[in-house]
């Protein structure tokens, strides 16, 4: 009382909608006018700016929050009465025939495709203080993972031919926007037009202390509400409040591909599953991995609800397994003859078709299915541990669609192929490898790398010698030839077709192969060591009769009492880049700094 004057109309007007909401609380320790003026301004404007980031406003907000809250409390099942089924989708052995003309489909469809990558979320789990696409994918190589996207996306624009540019959206977040535009900015957008790629900052939301969705105050500030981020799935309420999504479809974008943060390999499945999506006309389609029952990830499941309509959608591991049971599924999630379960693993790798999309944002203004996770004190589940917020994820966007929408899958069967992410820092990792799950870390997430680049040129009839066994950060792992590639060297099976000759190359085990340059056609190499074949500025460089025999690079575990960066930390190796052959010479300027990088690998 007495503090309106201090509002504007707007503020007022809010103030007064959230007392009828019952946010008294919010202000009922405010002094009298003149004590503190400043600091409940602070907090009315953010209120404001809360109010203005969530479609519908803070109305809605702490409405949607009272009936979600109110489910939690009574321990509603989100998906009871439900009936869950394997769904339709495709199953593909990478590099396969079938896999190659799904590729064609794909790559000929990408020229009207539009890319988002979803990358808000901090490095925290991983144990990296910076914006994790700013990481290296590979330490041959060294390109980071927002390099190596770009380029994949570039070099699929090269094939679209013409003026194309397939444009790029980035989910940023307070905690990695500045970050993730200063990296553009130095990189010269590593090769995009600037106006290709929108960063869309995704905004957190107000955190709730209770059941009845008291919004909660700061601890050490009353004057301050707390927020957290509302997670992944803000990236449809973005495109749809930017209008992009609009404009895209208005340039003629048919189809929209969705990729995470640490992913190397998206590009390897991505092109495919495009492929399937045009084949069978899906308007979603999840790229997905081979399952083991009961693994820590969701599967994708086709739910016939009580009206007799079927829901595909991503199920979360821990209600997957009681699903089944309720369903009459004795032993709940457990795997096939195949050794998997025949729920696909979701790994947020998702195809929209434009057309179905649109029309689904604009109906639900891109909020499409929110859950609340409170961590309740006690059995009367009223007070929280800790205060909580609305979720989302971008996985659950087939709520947005109608009924008769078409969803499916595209599983890779090999595992190392086209997920590989870099999520868990060594201890998790390491604990996690000990339960018989993949370790998601970056020890992993380089060498599936090597793996994938050895086994296509194998299937092209290569001679790849190894893998040889090691331990890093405590892991077993195979180390196979260090081989890597910019993407427009290739970005499919068809582009390495028609760049190598397989059955004229040899690459010893502990060789290393670096191709920069796009524009390179391997007809024979016999390699033992090291060989990098560096940008040439566009002009062709022919690879043939070449034998290299060099001490080549080590990848070496590291010692824990010598320093090291956090790069290597999370690997658990450094490279120790004893001798290296480039081809052609002329390239070997750019790469200066490896003497100095050898100095202190030799540490180690
Ligand atoms: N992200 C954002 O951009 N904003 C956010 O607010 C949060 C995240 P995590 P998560 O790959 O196996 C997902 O944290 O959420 C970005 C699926 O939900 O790495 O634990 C973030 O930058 C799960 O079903 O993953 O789990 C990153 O790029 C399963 O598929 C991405 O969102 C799991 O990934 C994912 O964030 C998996």
């Amino acid at each position: 009382r007495g503090n309106e004057s201090l509002l504007d109309q707007e503020g007022r007007e809010l103030v007064q909608q959230l007392l009828e909401l019952g946010q008294e609380h919010l202000f009922a320790h405010w002094p009298a006018p003149g004590d503190s003026d400043d600091r409940k301004m602070a907090l009315v404007n953010q209120l404001k700016q809360l109010d203005a980031n969530y479609p519908g406003g803070l109305q809605k907000y702490v409405t949607n929050a009272k009936r979600l809250l109110e489910e939690s409390k009574s321990g509603k099942n989100a998906f009871e009465g439900y009936v869950p089924s394997v769904p339709e989708g495709e199953k593909l052995d990478f590099g396969s025939k079938e896999f190659r003309e799904f590729e064609d489909i794909g790559v000929e469809a990408s020229r009207e495709a539009a890319f988002v990558l979803v990358a808000g979320g901090l490095g925290e789990r991983l144990g990296y203080s910076g914006i994790k696409i700013a990481l290296p994918t590979d330490l041959a190589r060294t390109a980071c993972f927002l390099k190596v996207y770009i380029e994949s996306i570039l070099a699929l624009q090269a094939k679209a031919g013409g003026n194309a540019q397939l444009p790029l959206a980035i989910m940023t977040s307070g905690d990695t926007h500045e970050r993730t535009l200063k990296l553009l900015e130095k990189e010269n957008y590593f090769g995009m037009q600037p106006a290709q790629v929108t960063l869309l900052k995704q905004e957190k939301v107000a955190c709730l202390s209770d059941s009845e969705a008291h919004l909660a105050l700061d601890k050490d500030d009353p004057f301050a509400v707390q927020t957290k981020p509302h997670g992944h799935g803000d990236v449809h309420s973005l495109l749809y409040s930017s209008g992009l999504l609009k404009r895209w479809v208005q340039a003629g974008v048919k189809w929209v591909a969705f990729f995470q943060d640490t992913n190397a390999l998206v590009f390897r499945g991505l092109p495919a599953a495009l492929g399937v999506s045009v084949r069978y006309g899906y308007d979603m389609n999840s790229l997905a991995v081979p399952r083991k029952a009961k693994e820590a990830i969701g599967g994708i499941a086709a739910l016939k609800k009580p009206d007799g309509k079927t829901l595909t959608i991503n199920v979360e591991y821990n209600l997957l397994d009681p699903l089944l049971r309720a369903s009459g599924w004795a032993d709940g999630d457990v795997n096939d003859d195949s050794g998997y379960s025949p729920y696909p693993g979701n790994i947020n790798q998702l195809l929209l078709k434009a057309e179905s999309y649109l029309p689904a944002l604009e109906a639900t203004q891109g909020v499409i299915a929110e859950f609340v996770n409170p961590k309740y004190k006690d059995d009367t589940r009223t007070a929280f541990k800790s205060s909580t917020r609305l979720e989302c994820m971008m996985q659950d966007f087939p709520h947005g669609l109608p009924s008769d929408a078409k969803i499916g899958f595209t599983v890779i069967n090999q595992v190392w192929a086209a997920y590989s992410p870099v999520k868990n820092s060594p201890p998790d990792a390491k604990a996690k490898a000990a339960a018989g799950s993949p370790s998601h870390s970056a020890t992993t997430g380089e060498l599936d790398i090597y793996q994938t680049n050895c086994r296509c040129l194998q299937m092209l009839g290569a001679q790849i010698d190894g893998p040889e066994q090691r331990e890093f950060n405590g892991l077993q792992v195979d180390l196979w030839p260090r081989i890597s590639w910019t993407p427009f060297f290739a970005v499919s099976f068809a582009d390495l077709e028609a760049k190598v000759n397989g059955p004229n190359i040899h690459i010893s085990k502990d060789s290393t192969l670096v191709i920069e340059e796009g524009d390179v056609e391997i007809k024979s190499l016999d390699l033992d060591g090291a060989l990098v074949v560096p940008k040439t500025g566009g002009a062709k460089v022919t690879v043939d009769g070449l034998k290299v025999q060099n001490a080549g690079w080590k990848w070496r575990a590291l010692k824990p009492d010598k320093p090291m960066t956090e790069e290597q930390y999370i690997r658990g190796f450094l490279v120790c880049r004893q001798a290296q052959q480039y081809y052609p010479e002329e390239g070997t300027k750019e790469k200066a700094g490896a003497g100095q990088q050898n100095q202190a690998a030799l540490t180690h």
